[in-house]
């Protein structure tokens, strides 16, 4: 407790609690996704801003077109095909070795309190940081005019922190149905029309300061552009469900520009 008494605002999240464990679980099994408020304590968010703005001049900037399962699009397949639309990423992340020894990610990310709080609410039996060097915690940017295009995560659920929101656009979008991924179930229709806005996705403004759980694999989403100069900087915390699991040599070239 006492290394997270620094790090998250305790009082509003009492994340040692059962009950609140409880809570917070209903409620992502309701809603798939939960939103915790003000969860980083004032004091450690000022310590993340100045440490994303540190690294910002490290980012590396990536910028793909892909599909909303990630894959490359196949040309020789119908571009109506919504599992075959054709999407821009172009966002800045900043891997998890340029971070220091001591930031209050790693205290956060490595703490077993953190942790049983995150396997309690997301049903997990444990979780498992990547045995790569890069993966496991990342600073992301998103400049202005960058976005994250409609996807649906490979990983099963997704845990962010946001450090800073635009002052316009870089909105998250998202819909909570329409895919069941151990069903191998997909709505094309229902995607399609979400892609084509002729159904409009639900938004949310997620404030800095904010711990954002969600599953991203049956849960489509994305970043609308960034119309500030003022970045969106957010982070993530990935997690594995087995022990030893590494980031793809692909997907790191792709996200970091480098593999170790
Ligand atoms: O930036 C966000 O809020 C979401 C990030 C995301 O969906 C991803 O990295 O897969
Ligand atoms: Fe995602």
């Amino acid at each position: 407790m006492n290394d997270l008494k620094e790090i998250v605002n305790i009082e509003n999240h009492p994340i040692n609690s059962k009950v609140y464990i409880k809570k917070c679980n209903h409620e992502i099994q309701k809603n798939s996704i939960l939103i915790l408020k003000n969860f980083l304590s004032n004091e450690c968010l000022e310590d993340l801003i100045y440490e994303a703005l540190k690294l910002e001049d490290q980012a590396f900037y990536c910028s793909q077109n892909h599909t909303i399962l990630l894959n490359k699009p196949d040309k020789s397949i119908n571009s109506n095909d919504p599992l075959n639309a054709e999407v821009v990423s172009d966002k800045g992340c900043v891997p998890h070795d340029l971070l220091n020894q001591n930031s209050k990610l790693n205290i956060l990310y490595k703490s077993s309190l953190f942790k049983n709080f995150l396997k309690g609410v997301l049903n997990l039996d444990n979780i498992y940081p990547y045995r790569d060097s890069l993966s496991s915690i990342n600073y992301n940017y998103y400049q202005k005019s960058q976005q994250l295009g409609w996807h649906f995560d490979n990983a099963s659920f997704a845990i962010t922190l946001m450090i800073q929101s635009s002052d316009s656009g870089g909105e998250f979008e998202y819909i909570n149905k329409g895919r069941d991924y151990t069903n191998n179930y997909i709505d094309k229709t229902f995607i399609k029309k979400i892609l084509d806005r002729k159904i409009l996705p639900e938004t949310i403004n997620v404030d800095a300061g904010a711990l954002v759980l969600f599953y991203g694999r049956n849960y489509l989403h994305r970043v609308t552009p960034v119309l500030s100069t003022k970045p969106r900087i957010l982070v993530t915390l990935n997690y594995n469900e087995e022990e030893g699991t590494m980031l793809s040599e692909n997907a790191r070239k792709t996200f970091f520009g480098r593999i170790n």
